[in-house]
């Protein structure tokens, strides 16, 4: 079914006349064109979703175009393609994207307009697929953009879930969430490819046996097999032809066992079996870097690779090739060690599928898959129980003891005698009970490791990584992340876009570097009143949004002091809440004190499961809740909680944000990414020195950069002195009055207990050394104020901050993956039709 095309050549012109055309007059054709044949309504009784569906399949057509000339591009000039393999995506809306990357949002603009609907509102109506958590689903979405717009062949891969990350909602001041039902209303952006799909084994045992040929051979009985059908969504590169695949996997029940079932007669077992395989696919798991050793997300890893690898590999013999030349077709990276199985899994494809030796099958493994690790904290470091793992994965496991065996052989040999490294690197982990180390699984089969800042690999080296750092250095790299310019700037904000390409062209869209030509601007008058324009504009807006979301009034003229990300005890949102309680009891204390007025706003969710973070939601709220309502402060000082922070609210926030809150304790972020769209949209940066903060500090020069608190080194040396919280406590006035309001009751109608496990963590433990930096940050903060009052040199900061920001660019992060990692090159794509 998948080889019927279209023959005859008139039809083809036809086709791309009515599908293709980029003009005001096209669109508007392939508008009305799209309502009445796929949504069967005319203009007059068309919803608004209806416009939006019509709209996105008028858009989509114009993808489709351009995938199917990359694919072809692709098949024909066999050029290595990268496989990147995530088991988390966070796109975001996909509407604008596209027509900025097409180059038409004017011409989309006008010809909705002329049509009599109104763009925006129709952009505003999708609904984001968030399918995934944060930093890490981002960072994958970001690197779809920019391995498009630089022309290099590439397939996502990953799972389709029914439900993405929880909606969050604030009730009381606490967080609730709700189901993400993204699907509900239809995805326009996804093809449903039925014709791909690859059953994938789960549960049961393995059965051994000798073949004619007198080879052991292993035969994997298992309990249960899925199905993963293939769901592509178009990723089209900015201003170029190229158009990847994005392919997400849903579990289905195979056709085979309900018939099994149904001709037995047994209808309960039939329908249980699917729902037991449609849930494999069903929710995406709401922690961010923790683990849970569950069943179900073991599968849904083990689903996603298997389904991927088998694709690879059928499109890799397809075009003719040999199985043992895998990785020269494929370069695969592994997202974190969510994919990490992939490694196993190549191993029983090749052997147990493909007849390849074991020293076959594992040359071509290693040297097709490289390893992203994404988070310093020990506890993220993903195992998994043995016997549960065998449970799922029982022919894997033997293989996992088989490498293992096979490379401690070889570490013995190297290390002579010294058994600490030798179960520091074993893939098996010793205890009460056996566990599987998935990051030493990465390693072990991965040509390459990388981390995502400067500081970050130069970590993973000293610290969780530092065995595997000494056994193989050769594979260690440092790749810093970066954020699409696009989206973050572009999309996100495109008053700045304008006045940026006013001065300097439109290049650094492409050409991020090209940013600096703005440092020419950074002391004209007039430069500087603009750009202050803009971003008062946009605080304008947020505060429209934030009114109607949470029915606080903030003042645009006041300084926007952000904080926008997961809500994790090593992010130190509560540090963020010490200073403004401190703030406020200053302003109690001399209601004529002449401060500079600050707005704080927080945004991000907490893990379900994660009760300090939720906690931490509720302090912020409930000292919005007393500081909103005094009428002695909050016209100076407003606090908001905007809920449901996702992609969406995202790009509303940052090009708002005077202040950029990037204050982890040093050694624990690995890099941010939030961190790179502030400073981008003009924010200066408060931030101690973690992650990419480091590089950002940088390149925006040490006086653009609001640096306090403890190093990474410092840190540990405190940690080894044995850090006692309640010194600092005892000693800083300012610290004790504001922990001791909380403690008591006094932003909780006097509850005194509500808040007491976040402070006896604080004053007892403080395992994030909150008390520590607070002395540093509040001096800091105090020189933030300061700045501000002197608009000109703070607009100077702000634009030099742009300007400065060239390096951080997913492009160029990719570039470096393509050059030093994957070695692939760019293959620019002709429309088909076109020479
Ligand atoms: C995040 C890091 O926390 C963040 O610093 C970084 O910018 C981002 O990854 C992209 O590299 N890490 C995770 O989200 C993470 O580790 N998640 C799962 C592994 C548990």
């Amino acid at each position: 079914e998948e080889k019927e095309t279209v023959k005859s050549e008139n039809k083809e012109v036809l086709i791309q006349d009515a599908r293709t055309g980029l003009t005001v007059e096209a669109l508007k054709k392939a508008i009305l064109n799209n309502l009445f044949y796929v949504q069967g309504k005319y203009p007059e009784i068309a919803t608004r979703n209806d416009y939006y569906m019509a709209l996105s399949f008028a858009v989509r057509d114009r993808l489709l175009q351009r995938w199917t000339s990359s694919v072809k591009q692709y098949l024909e000039g066999k050029n290595r393609v990268v496989s990147y393999l995530s088991a988390e995506y966070l796109l975001g809306p996909h509407l604008a994207n596209n027509l900025i990357n097409l180059g038409i949002y004017k011409e989309m603009e006008q010809a909705t307009q002329e049509l009599g609907v109104n763009l925006q509102w129709l952009i505003d109506k999708e609904v984001e697929p968030g399918l995934g958590n944060g930093g890490l689903g981002r960072l994958a979405a970001c690197y779809m953009d920019s391995l498009a717009t630089l022309e290099v062949p590439a397939i996502g891969y990953g799972i389709r879930y029914q439900f993405g990350i929880f909606e969050q909602d604030i009730r009381d001041g606490w967080q609730v969430e709700d189901t993400d039902n993204w699907l509900r209303r239809g995805n326009p952006w996804e093809i449903a490819r039925r014709e791909l799909n690859y059953e994938v084994k789960l549960g049961g045992y393995v059965q051994h046996y000798m073949d004619r040929d007198g080879r052991y051979r292993s035969n994997w009985m298992p309990e249960l097999t899925v199905k993963g059908v293939a769901y592509d969504t178009p990723i089209l590169g900015y201003k170029v032809n190229t158009c990847n695949a994005l392919r997400l996997w849903k579990s289905e029940a195979p056709k085979s066992f309900d018939f099994q079932s149904f001709n037995s007669g047994d209808y309960n077992h039939a329908v249980n079996q699917k729902i037991i395989c449609e849930n494999i696919s069903k929710v995406l798991y709401p922690n961010d870097e923790t683990i849970s050793g569950k069943i179900l997300r073991l599968q849904q890893q083990y689903f996603f690779v298997s389904c991927s690898l088998q694709d690879m590999i059928g499109i890799h013999l397809r075009q003719g090739e040999k199985i043992e030349d895998f990785n020269v077709t494929f370069a695969v990276q592994l997202n974190d060690t969510h994919p990490a199985i992939a490694i196993a899994e190549m191993m029983r494809l090749l052997l147990d599928e493909h007849d390849l030796e074991w020293v076959d099958a594992w040359r071509v493994t290693t040297r097709t898959f490289a390893y992203t690790n994404h988070t310093l904290l020990p506890e993220a470091l993903e195992t998994w129980d043995l016997e549960l793992f065998g449970s799922v994965l029982p022919r894997h496991l033997e293989l996992i003891y088989e490498i293992n065996k096979r490379f401690l052989d070889e570490v013995t040999i190297k290390v002579y005698g010294d058994h600490q490294k030798i179960s520091s690197l074993s893939i098996i982990g010793e205890g009460p009970r056996k566990f599987i180390k998935m990051a030493n699984l990465a390693c072990v089969g991965s040509f390459a490791i990388n981390g995502v800042a400067a500081l970050h690999s130069d970590l993973l080296k000293k610290t969780v990584l530092k065995d595997w750092y000494a056994y193989s250095p050769e594979k260690f790299s440092n790749k810093t992340n970066g954020v699409t310019p696009r989206r973050w700037m572009v999309l996100s904000n495109p008053k700045l876009t304008a006045l940026i390409s006013e001065k300097i062209g439109e290049n650094w869209i492409k050409h991020l570097d090209e940013l600096k030509n703005l440092e020419q601007y950074a002391d004209d008058p007039e430069f500087q009143k603009s750009w202050m324009q803009v971003k008062l504009e946009m605080k304008q807006e947020l505060a429209k949004r934030i009114l109607g979301k949470t029915g606080v009034k903030v003042d645009p003229e006041s300084m926007f002091d952000i904080q926008v990300k997961r809500i994790h005890e090593y992010k130190r949102q509560h540090l963020n809440v010490l200073h403004l309680i401190t703030l406020y009891n200053r302003l109690k204390q001399n209601p004529k004190m002449d401060m500079v007025p600050r707005t704080f706003i927080f945004a991000g969710k907490a893990a379900p499961g994660y009760k300090m973070a939720k906690l931490i939601i509720k302090l912020i709220t409930s000292v919005g809740d007393l500081v909103n309502n005094d009428p002695d402060v909050n016209h100076r000082l407003k606090v908001v909680f905007y809920p449901n922070y996702n992609v969406t609210n995202a790009q509303r926030i940052y090009p708002a944000a005077d202040l950029s809150e990037q204050i982890s304790t040093a050694g624990k972020e690995a890099s941010g990414t939030g961190n790179m769209k502030l400073s981008m949209n003009g924010a200066l940066t408060i931030g101690t020195l973690d992650g990419a903060n480091v590089e950002i500090r940088e390149v925006v020069g040490e006086e653009n950069f609001f640096l306090f608190g403890l190093t990474a080194e410092e840190v540990t040396q405190k940690r080894n002195e044995g850090y006692d919280p309640y010194t600092y406590y005892k000693s800083n006035k300012e610290l004790k009055l504001a922990i001791d309001q909380i403690a008591s009751g006094y932003f909780s109608h006097l509850d005194d207990k509500i808040f007491k496990d976040l402070v006896n963590n604080l004053i007892y433990h403080d395992p994030f050394l909150v008390l520590a930096d607070y002395e540093s940050y509040v001096a800091c903060q105090d020189k933030v104020s300061e700045a501000f009052r002197d608009k000109a040199a703070w607009a100077r900061m702000s634009i030099l901050n742009t300007a400065r920001m060239g390096k951080f660019s997913s492009d160029r992060s990719i570039r470096e993956y393509c050059d030093d990692i994957w070695k692939v090159k760019s293959v620019p794509v002709h429309l088909n039709g076109d020479s």
